[in-house]
């Protein structure tokens, strides 16, 4: 085990940490980064995001990609000009391993496996988003991290003044696009282990409004979550957790391919946890949630899903787990009768929207909760000619790759692809629209993209009304690892905080 008088450190000689994937641990500011093209000035806010990037060389050699520590990245982009900032999360696991020199923290949500005790596990590193004048920065095992919007320092840990009742929050709370009142949700939310799920809805001025425990039928990973007018709807992952496993030293997540995705739905408002409904569905991968509204009664739920354990790096029971690249996940439409009376939990087999490799979906967030017409996504297209012999040397592992944007208007069923470049892959999108007035959909998307050629990062600007050409690139001096989920927020949302 390394000691403080240590020499100096090199990570593991594994695809997670390799090639564009190598730890960036880049901390610091460019002003006015390099455009090509024109950025337009309707685009006046910040896309902030946060990657997993770990600061010392990790514990056990195998440490997955989401382990590391939580790094955020804050594009500001005003007038066609982009400033660059990033900074660390300043977690309780990050302090003190600054100042022990080397890691600390074990295995992924084992602490168990820790050379400390430490009171809040949170590496921060899967999404940032905007809440009363606060970054929040969100690990599913912890509360979340409060930060500085403007300088991304960190404030420290946020427990809404006191009000969050579970040790969990999500990663993904869901934003009411015109009440700003936030949803979210803890798992495994009395500890480790534990099946007790608690809902939450605080309002826009930080008052938690809905307070819901309930228990769900196994501990299973429960990601993403989706909100309509008066649902919400929790699909958990066959990735389930045994504490027995954990305190022997194993990994929190076990693929289970025998179980089924349950998918608990329970009122929105006014609910006691006994009123969730628990449906079933055929053992599958449920990823992000595009969006969920309702009509007739029903409830229409478009989600991404694979057939295969996204999570490969935790196999099942025998150690089985599939081939990266044979990781493919698709758009699907759940229909959900939550008023069903019959005592069959069997969910209707979903409904195929779109037969492409597709993740990381984004809608016009101003059509969120309600019927939305316009999908956008992460887009891997074998078809598109991506150099290979370039990509592949480079590429390093550990996450599933897309090379294209993707835009499947749901009405008309026109599907578009926008390439940005042979040897670039993309992150997920956020999307922007052209104004306030602007009609769903219309508007930019604006991507990270990863260029193996350069080794270095891009912003790609592409405008809705024209995937074949970006509308701006705007050139990194820096390369900059996987990301998870990030945000945009307008200026005018930030009004006041401005600098
Ligand atoms: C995800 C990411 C995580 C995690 C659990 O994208 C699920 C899914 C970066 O960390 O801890
Ligand atoms: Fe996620």
């Amino acid at each position: 085990m390394a000691t403080d008088t240590s020499p100096g450190q090199t990570f593991p000689k594994r695809e997670q940490f390799h090639g564009f994937m190598k730890p960036c641990r880049f901390e610091g500011e460019v002003r006015d980064l390099e455009v090509e093209g024109t950025i337009p000035d309707c685009i006046d806010g910040t896309f902030f995001r946060v990657m997993p990037d770990p600061q010392f060389v990790p514990f056990f050699d195998a440490d997955p990609w989401f382990n590391g520590d939580g790094s955020v990245s804050a594009f500001r982009i005003q007038n066609g000009h982009v400033n660059f900032k990033q900074r660390y999360v300043q977690t309780e696991k990050f302090v003190r391993e600054r100042e022990a020199k080397r890691s600390l923290f074990g295995k992924y949500r084992n602490k168990y496996t820790d050379a400390v005790t430490f009171k809040v596990r949170s590496t921060a590193n899967t999404n940032v988003f905007y809440f009363k004048g606060k970054l929040l920065a969100c690990k599913e095992d912890s509360p979340p991290y409060a930060l500085d919007p403007t300088t991304l320092e960190t404030i420290g840990l946020y427990d809404f003044d006191g009000q969050l009742p579970s040790m969990t929050f999500t990663a993904h709370p869901k934003i009411g696009p015109v009440s700003r009142e936030l949803v979210g949700f803890g798992y495994e939310a009395k500890g480790d282990g534990t099946p007790d799920v608690c809902y939450y809805s605080v309002s826009p001025d930080g008052k938690f409004t809905e307070t819901v425990w309930l228990v769900a039928p196994v501990v299973a990973m429960i990601h993403d979550f989706a909100v309509t007018e008066n649902w919400v709807v929790f699909p958990m992952i066959p990735q389930t957790c045994d504490i027995e496993r954990m305190k022997q030293g194993g990994e929190h997540w076990q693929w289970d391919p025998n179980l089924s995705v349950y998918v608990g739905v329970l009122p929105r408002r006014g609910a006691k946890g006994s009123d969730v409904k628990w449906f079933r569905s055929p053992n599958a991968f449920p990823g992000h949630v595009y969006n969920a509204y309702e009509e007739d009664g029903k409830i229409l739920l478009d989600i991404s899903v694979s057939d295969k354990n996204v999570f490969f790096w935790w196999p099942d029971a025998q150690g089985n787990a599939p081939d990266p690249r044979e990781i493919a996940a698709f758009l699907f439409r759940f229909t959900i009768d939550p008023n069903a009376t019959t005592a069959d939990p069997d969910l209707p087999p979903a409904e195929l929207l779109l037969p492409e490799n597709g993740e990381f979906p984004r809608i016009d967030d101003r059509w969120a909760m309600k019927k939305h017409r316009h999908a956008f996504f992460d887009l891997m297209d074998m078809s598109a000619g991506t150099d290979w012999a370039t990509v592949m040397p480079v590429a390093g592992g550990g996450f599933p790759p897309y090379n294209s944007l993707g835009h499947l208007d749901l009405q008309t069923k026109r599907f578009q692809k926008y390439f940005p470049g042979p040897t670039h892959f993309t992150q997920e999108p956020v999307f922007v629209p052209r104004g306030e007035t602007a009609e769903e959909g219309d508007g930019y998307l604006i991507a990270l993209v990863n260029n193996y050629a350069t080794m270095a990062s891009e912003l790609h600007v592409v405008d809705t009304r024209d995937f074949s050409k970006p509308q701006a690139v705007v050139y990194l001096p820096v390369r900059l690892r996987a990301g998870l989920h990030g945000n945009w927020v307008d200026a005018k949302e930030m009004a006041g905080i401005e600098k």
